[in-house]
């Protein structure tokens, strides 16, 4: 028997995209995205997985929350002291990678932030990657997320301070823990 042929034209133009649904629910996968913000400046932390064919980077970051993010990272300079700047060049993710935004290290850094946001409001944060596409990351506002855990040396640093001694955003005049 044969099938008419606008039914199999028909399979065959519903095939990749149920197949697609299927196995690969979001291409490039982010998850736990929680923001610390203070009275300027924020931090924001998630976990991402490239479930693409692609080599990708991650090249930056933008959201109306804010009038700049960047893609932040801690390091220790000779002096044994932890600065933390701009992640030049972004952040490579090949296929199958997947990076991990945490405390004590990579970041998405929030300059100048155009609302105030208490604990549990969401926000969207569009990630920029170096072929022009975008993946929007809905993020939950958790100032308190990770207190009282050992962060390995990094308890007691205000991100905040932090920056706002970096970036000259004043913000340390106005931290009050
Ligand atoms: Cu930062």
């Amino acid at each position: 028997m044969r099938l008419p042929s606008f039914v199999t034209a028909g399979l065959f133009a519903l095939l990749p995209f149920s197949a697609m649904a299927q196995d690969h629910p979001e291409a490039i996968h982010v998850h736990d995205a929680y923001a610390r913000l203070s009275a300027q400046s924020g931090a924001v932390f998630f976990m991402i997985h490239n479930n693409t064919e692609a080599d990708i980077t991650l090249v930056g970051a933008h959201t109306d929350l804010a009038d700049k993010a960047e893609l932040h990272t801690h390091s220790e300079g000779a002096d044994g002291v932890m600065t933390m700047g701009k992640i030049e060049g972004g952040v490579p993710l090949a296929s199958g990678e997947m990076h991990e935004f945490a405390r004590g290290g990579d970041h998405v850094m929030l300059m100048g932030l155009t609302r105030k946001l208490a604990d549990g409001d969401h926000f969207d944060l569009v990630l920029d990657f170096a072929d022009g596409q975008t993946v929007t990351v809905n993020v939950v506002v958790d100032s308190k997320h990770g207190d009282g855990v050992d962060m390995d040396g990094m308890e007691g640093m205000d991100h905040g301070k932090m920056h706002g001694a970096m970036h000259g955003s004043g913000g340390a005049a106005t931290e009050s823990n």
